[in-house]
């Protein structure tokens, strides 16, 4: 009106549900939803739900889900029956063993995460926010007719399918210390959507097996998806500089082949130092850089949760990632504020503990500068491949 612009700052939408931190998967289960409570406590300690638009999630249809999962599947998921977990036998869709077991309100908790997965990408499209955040999604390993680790609706599948009506071309970047197989497989056949995991990957003692660098899509004549999957599989102790180093090398390279027009990360926090499930020496900073490093390439982004199993790690990596989404990660203060709810459960008063205040003794890295360099070769080999 009066010639003065207002600056566009970049719009933040934070979508969550405290509904779905209720849910219990089962005695000492390792996924606890509560988690979420805690990261929620400690953003709002630090004042960040007044820097972004907060959406409480609506429950996904069935008709959505159903973009991605059998009806059989759901229909089994949304009936099935609250019963002590039984690993003794193969069960249908692999529902009710100890991994994913049917407990109370199973169904719910699955639409609205995804419900809330499936807002945020809304959002990115409408170009109502630059940045969306699901700390409850990032559930990697459903597949389309089943159950697998802990995961039961494939919420980033349904984001990107989502993305992909206005969007040409999705890249998706997944830091658990899991390989993302259900995802990368959704999108095993098409050259729209470039997966890249980065995992703790031994094929017979680490779940799920897979993920080694020579898998890139099956390599057929006729499918454009052909290596459009990239896997950086990692040893035990892998630490802040290499994953860093990785992380840009790899996701940099990628973006210059593939050209995509909006990014997802999976952030599972099971790939920090001290994780319950994890193997990594990575700690708060090394993982925020991955989100430093995707904001600073200034495309639509979504940001959702995953794996992460020592709750106040998860917290402080998922409040950290929240202040460099909206900014504010050099100003707020790194001792956790005197009032954050459940502030005993911090242990450490800080957001960025030490690898010495977090393990003790840090575990030893077996990853060496050979490996990575072999990793970076191959992946750039690969990506000759790749075209926008
Ligand atoms: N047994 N209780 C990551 C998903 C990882 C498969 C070995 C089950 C556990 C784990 C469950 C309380 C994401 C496997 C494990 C024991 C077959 C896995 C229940 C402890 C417990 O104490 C536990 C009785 C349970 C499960 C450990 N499961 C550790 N690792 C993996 C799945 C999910 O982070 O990527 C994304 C959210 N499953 O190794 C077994 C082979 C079942
Ligand atoms: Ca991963
Ligand atoms: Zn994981």
């Amino acid at each position: 009106e009066n010639g003065i612009v207002r600056p566009k700052g970049i719009n933040v939408s934070f979508h969550l549900n405290p509904e779905i931190e209720q849910h219990h998967f089962g005695h000492s289960h390792p996924m606890k939803p509560w988690r979420l409570t805690l990261s929620k406590g400690l953003i709002i300690s630090y004042g960040m739900h007044a820097a972004m638009d907060t959406y409480v999630a609506r429950q996904a249809t069935e008709e959505e889900m159903e973009d991605f999962h059998t009806t059989d599947y759901l229909d089994y998921l949304r009936t099935a029956e609250v019963a002590i977990p039984d690993d003794s036998e193969e069960k249908p869709h692999n529902l009710g063993g100890s991994d994913c077991p049917i407990f109370e309100g199973l169904f719910d908790y699955c639409a609205l995460y995804s419900g809330a997965s499936i807002d945020a990408a809304r959002k990115l499209c409408n170009g109502q926010s630059d940045i969306a955040i699901n700390w409850s999604g990032g559930l990697h390993h459903a597949k389309k007719n089943e159950a697998s680790g802990f995961c039961y609706a494939n919420d980033i599948v349904l984001a990107i399918l989502q993305l992909l009506r206005q969007h040409p071309r999705v890249l998706y970047i997944d830091i658990d210390v899991h390989h993302g197989d259900g995802v990368e497989e959704a999108f095993w056949s098409t050259d729209r959507v470039l997966t890249v995991s980065l995992h703790k990957y031994d094929p017979v003692c680490f779940f799920p097996g897979t993920g080694d660098l020579e898998r890139n899509g099956p390599q057929s004549e006729d499918n454009p998806g052909a290596h459009h999957a990239i896997n950086v599989p990692l040893n035990d102790g892998i630490d802040d500089d290499q994953y860093i180093y990785l992380f840009e090398t790899v996701v940099g390279r990628c973006v210059d082949k593939f050209r995509p027009t909006a990014i997802v990360l999976q952030c599972g926090a099971d790939s920090l130092a001290g994780d319950r499930l994890g193997r990594f020496n990575v700690q708060v900073q090394g993982h925020g850089a991955c989100v430093s490093y995707c904001k600073s390439l200034n495309l639509p982004l979504l940001l959702v949760g995953g794996g992460g199993y020592t709750p106040r790690n998860v917290a402080r990596a998922w409040a950290h990632e929240t202040s460099i989404a909206i900014g504010c990660s050099d100003t707020i203060d790194p001792e956790i504020p005197l009032h954050t709810p459940y502030r005993e459960h911090f242990r450490h008063t800080t957001l960025f503990p030490t690898l010495e205040q977090i393990l003790g003794e840090p575990k030893p890295n077996k990853n060496s500068p050979k490996k990575i360099q072999d990793i970076v070769e191959h992946i750039t080999e690969q990506l000759r491949f790749v075209n926008a």
